[in-house]
C-alpha cells in the first residue's frame, strides 16, 4: 500500500518533468525579486519525500564526508553539536510551486564543514546521501556560500522526523529538493552526477530565479 502510494507520487513528479508543470518561461533577479517566477507563498510547511521517513535517534545517527577531500571525516551527534552553531533565516522555494518565507534555523555553516574536510582541487560537486536512500547533487560552488548550512533546529524546535531530523541540508538559493533530509553522507566528486530526482527529469542545478525546474 505504502509502496503503491510512493510509486504514484514518483510517477506524478516524473510526469511533471515531462510536461514542464509550473513553467512560466520567466526569470528574475534574486537581488531584486523575493518571489521566484511561478511560485506562490504559503504559511504551512508541506512535507515532501519518497514516503520513507527514517526514525533515527541521535545515538545511532552519524554524518560522514569522503571522496575528493584531504580529510575524510565522520561526526557523531556530540561531535556535530560541538561545531560552531549559527542562526540562519531564509525563504524556501519548492519546485512543486510553494514558497515559505522567513524560516529561522540553527545549524552548522557548510563553509565550516569545508574548512575541516578541505576539498581537493579536483572536487567539483557533492552527492548528498540520506538515510532513506535519497540522493541529490550540488556543485561545490553552490555549497561554498555563507547561506548554506546543515540544520538541526527549525523555528525554535528540533527538526521533526518528517522534515528530516536529526539533520538536513539547507541550500536556500536552489529549489528545496536539493536540501537533503536525514543527511547521512557527503561524497565529494570530481564531476557532477545526477542524484535521485535529477536522474528522473529534474534540473542538475535547480535555480528558482532561472526556473531551472527540469533539465
Ligand atoms: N532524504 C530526502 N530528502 C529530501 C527528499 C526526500 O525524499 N528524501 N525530498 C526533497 C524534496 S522533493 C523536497 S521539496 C524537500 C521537502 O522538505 P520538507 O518535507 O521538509 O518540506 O525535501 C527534499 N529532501
Ligand atoms: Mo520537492
Amino acid at each position: 500500500m505504502v509502496d503503491r502510494i510512493k510509486d504514484k507520487l514518483i510517477r506524478t513528479k516524473e510526469e511533471w518533468a515531462r510536461t514542464g508543470r509550473g513553467l512560466t518561461g520567466e526569470s528574475a533577479d534574486p537581488g531584486k525579486v523575493r518571489r521566484p517566477p511561478g511560485q506562490r507563498v504559503t504559511e504551512d510547511f508541506p512535507v515532501l519525500d519518497l514516503g520513507i521517513q527514517p526514525n533515527l535517534s541521535t545515538k545511532e545517527w552519524a554524518l560522514s564526508a569522503a571522496g575528493q577531500v584531504a580529510h575524510p571525516l565522520k561526526w557523531t551527534w556530540d561531535q556535530f553539536m560541538a561545531l560552531p552553531q549559527r542562526e540562519f533565516r531564509n525563504d524556501i522555494h519548492c519546485v512543486t510551486t510553494w514558497s515559505r518565507y522567513d524560516n529561522v534555523w540553527l545549524g552548522v555553516a557548510f563553509r565550516d564543514i569545508l574548512k575541516l574536510v578541505e576539498p581537493t582541487p579536483a572536487a567539483k560537486a557533492v552527492m548528498l546521501k540520506s538515510y532513506d536512500g535519497y540522493s541529490t547533487n550540488v556543485l561545490l560552488s553552490d555549497l561554498d556560500r555563507d547561506e548554506v548550512f546543515i540544520a538541526h533546529t527549525w523555528n525554535g524546535t528540533p527538526l521533526t522526523r518528517e522534515h528530516g531530523g536529526p539533520v538536513r541540508l539547507v541550500v536556500p538559493h536552489l529549489y528545496f529538493w536539493k536540501s537533503a533530509k536525514w543527511l547521512r553522507h557527503m561524497s565529494f566528486l570530481d564531476r557532477d552526477q545526477p542524484g535521485y530526482w535529477e536522474a528522473r527529469g529534474y534540473h542538475m542545478r535547480g535555480d528558482p530565479w532561472q526556473e531551472e525546474r527540469y533539465g
